[in-house]
């Protein structure tokens, strides 16, 4: 089954449990006031307004049993996980680990830190508690899709251009196949964001694929219904890694 997606059409998998939902960084620290985001200068609200779709995507998701991965940007208290350039970058009034309305910036476990309550994790799910930008980066991400045989990754969560564009990309070189849900992804930048959605599927999508989260809906659902129908469902192999 395709999904419609730009620069042309998306093959799911035909056992859909080589798919995975990617949620980047929906954290308090970047959508509400008090945070991480905040605190750089931004209007963090804009960022709510993907909440809806990504929640339908998440549930859609959970009744199907397929795998869902949470990440949360963060550090140690003692900021051990912390470039001292991650650290220093900016000029700002507070910094990361100093102590803001929601707890201390971007620290572990901090009430700032904790993904917003319509898309909190459930006991089951993953979450990938990462130090950079990118979620392979000193994370056991690779390891845990390799051993659930995932192939294919729905990226979402915010913002477009830092997080969820880094990670992409290196789930790219990774060899995932990766579409960017566009009403699931966004930046305190329309302009960034819409950036990255061309550069994503540019020159015959060279990182991956850009769809709506409706497309990507229709596409589960009718993928569902074929696998339905097929006796040999349910038993699963990693293309990736096929021993
Ligand atoms: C940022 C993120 N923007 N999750 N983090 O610092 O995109």
């Amino acid at each position: 089954m395709n999904i419609s997606a730009l620069p042309y059409d998306y093959a799911l998998p035909d056992d859909l449990h080589h798919l995975a939902l990617v949620i980047i960084d929906m954290q308090r620290d970047f959508l509400e006031p008090g945070g991480f985001g905040d605190a750089l200068g931004n209007d963090v609200m804009r960022l709510q307004a993907i909440v809806p779709a990504l929640q339908q995507l998440l549930a859609e998701f959970r009744s199907r049993g397929l795998l869902v991965i949470h990440t949360v940007e963060c550090h140690q208290p003692d900021l051990s996980d912390c470039s001292e350039s991650k650290l220093h970058r900016g000029k700002n009034d507070l910094k990361i680990g100093d102590r803001g309305p929601m707890g201390r910036i971007l620290v572990k476990d901090e009430p700032g830190n904790g993904i917003i309550p319509q898309l909190a994790p459930l006991p089951h799910e993953t979450v990938i508690y990462k130090p950079g930008k990118g979620a392979f980066y000193a994370t056991p991400l690779a390891e845990i899709l390799q051993d659930k045989g995932i192939t294919h990754l729905l990226m979402t969560g915010v913002t477009t251009e830092v997080c969820v564009q880094t990670t992409m990309r290196e789930a790219n070189d990774r060899g995932y196949e990766c579409l960017m849900v566009d009403d699931c992804t966004e930046s305190y930048f329309p302009e960034f964001k819409q950036a990255t959605l061309e550069m994503m599927r540019a020159q015959s999508g060279i990182v991956g694929w850009t769809a709506p989260a409706a497309n990507v809906l229709a596409a589960l659902h009718q993928q569902c219904v074929l696998n339905a129908a097929e006796p040999e469902f349910g038993i699963r192999s990693n293309p990736l890694n096929p021993n």
